[in-house]
């Protein structure tokens, strides 16, 4: 080591777990990425032992949403200032939001404006997903392959929701695109049809309350919509992404498909680990706190919640993501759309905040040996990275890449309660739920921005925007 070239950054006996390798090494840190793996590294300007602690890569979060721009009267309580600090207090140090396309409007202009809602907020570093809700021709000759030469080279399609779903034809001419600029797919998959029938049948006869949010998305909506665009994905020959996957069903479909050879990847979140449909309200409960448990597709039952977790061990599922979306309770512009109560499921803002959650709930099945500490990194950094083309510069500890590393105690036991959350959404689902293992102290490109548990408050806007490769599927 040249005697000038001092390091920065000095993380003494580390226990270095990666995807697929556990060392004990020093990490060495020059001008914010990893210089140097080895035992007995110089001195360095700053000094910290880890002795006891386990040096993972950051978490890389492939699916949150923050200050995305809503329709009708409802507000993201998190922006990329919130967001990101409660991201790297729970571990992830690169969220990848969506900068969302509003029919009508051009995507282009949907990303120039989500650049200035990020700027001088984001505390770690982010990419974008596109969403696509109007594939107009302009979209998919110019917008759409200018912007994947620009480094956003992924993007959802939904199958429903009014605002932003695709027709089965749009589907199929925006899969072509991606084939074609060899970008990656994120499908919302649940039949909209279905759900509106079902939906007008509730609220006709007055179940209107939270838990019939559950009634009317049931599994068979999510299979068939989820078989759908496994179809489309083999008539194009593209591989595709299938997001928050709920349960038995869809994961039938998807592994029925992996096992012909298809390239269909799949996400799933933490709301399909802890939450059931009793969430939303038992039956008989007509209150509305269940409306901080409703998300699409809704979660379901403990059957499918072991599914999930079996799909997580044996292969199934690529990603473990937080599907952040925070919208408060008590808010006019959150769950109390209006100020109300008293209006039906369908208009209740879908989604439940989980950015800093995300990762202490599934290490929590790493301290109760349901899977092994590569496979969390691998799902929850490693292959994030990989998929939408941030490896190697995020999603390992390496030479080379940037020094994202958290350090994570594996026997400390925390009570989940938003208090002690960095959010800025008034509830946590996760409200009483113990959990083992939390990530004590974390390093963005060698910045330390959480010292044992304890936020450091770095200036807003330290986070990167980081142009995206080629997706590696
Ligand atoms: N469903 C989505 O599709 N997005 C945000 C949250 C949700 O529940
Ligand atoms: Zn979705
Ligand atoms: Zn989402």
């Amino acid at each position: 080591m040249p005697a000038d070239n001092n390091l920065d950054l000095v993380i003494r006996n580390a226990d270095v777990v990666t995807a697929s390798d556990r060392f004990q090494c020093d990490i060495g840190v020059r001008d914010g990425r990893i210089v140097a793996l080895g035992q007995g590294l110089p001195q360095g300007n700053r000094e910290i032992d880890a002795t006891g602690l386990l040096a993972l890569p950051g978490g890389v979060d492939g699916h949150c949403h923050l200050d995305q721009p809503m329709p009708d009267g409802m507000r993201m309580a998190d922006d990329f200032f919130t967001g990101t600090r409660a991201a790297v207090c729970g571990g992830t140090t690169t969220v990848i939001p969506f900068a969302a396309q509003e029919k009508g409007a051009s995507l282009k202009a949907a990303v120039e404006d989500y650049h200035s809602r990020a700027e001088g907020r984001a505390v770690i570093d982010y990419a974008f997903h596109l969403i696509v809700a109007d594939p107009t021709p302009a979209v998919l000759q110019d917008e759409l392959p200018t912007l994947i030469r620009k480094g956003y080279t992924s993007f959802k399609v939904y199958m429903t929701y009014d605002d932003l779903k695709l027709s089965d034809r749009e589907m199929l001419e925006v899969l072509d695109v991606a084939r074609e600029h060899k970008a990656l797919v994120m499908v919302h998959a649940e039949n909209s049809d279905c759900i509106s029938w079902l939906t007008d049948k509730l609220t006709g006869e007055g179940r209107i309350a939270p838990r019939f949010h559950g009634l009317a998305r049931p599994a068979p909506v999510e299979r068939e919509a989820t078989h759908r665009a496994i179809t489309f994905a083999e008539l194009v020959d593209v591989p595709i992404l299938i997001v928050h996957v709920s349960g038995k069903e869809a994961i039938e479909q998807i592994r029925w498909a992996q096992g012909r050879g298809l390239k269909i990847l799949a996400e799933t979140c933490p709301q399909y680990l802890y939450l059931t449909a009793d969430d939303m309200g038992l039956p008989g409960d007509d209150g509305y706190e269940g409306a901080k448990c409703v998300c699409s597709p809704p979660p379901r039952d403990p059957e499918n919640q072991a599914a999930v977790w079996r799909a997580l061990v044996n292969g199934v599922f690529s990603v473990f993501s937080s599907d952040h979306a925070p919208f408060s309770y008590d808010d006019p512009q959150g769950k109390k759309l209006g100020g109300s109560t008293e209006h039906s499921f369908d208009h209740i803002p879908n989604g439940v905040p989980g950015i800093e959650t995300r990762l202490p709930l599934l290490f929590d099945g790493v301290a109760r040996g349901k899977l092994s500490l590569h496979q969390f990194v691998e799902l929850t950094s490693y292959r994030p990275a990989k998929i939408y083309g941030l490896y190697p510069r995020k999603g390992t500890i390496a030479v080379g890449a940037d020094a994202d590393i958290v350090l994570w105690d594996p026997v400390r036991k925390v009570r989940i309660t938003n208090s002690a959350l960095h959010h800025a959404v008034d509830y946590t689902p996760y409200e009483g739920i113990e959990v083992t293992g939390w990530p004590v102290t974390a390093f963005s490109r060698g910045d330390m921005l959480v010292s044992n548990g304890e936020y450091l408050e770095p200036a807003a806007g330290r986070g990167r925007f980081l142009e995206a490769g080629q997706p590696e599927v």
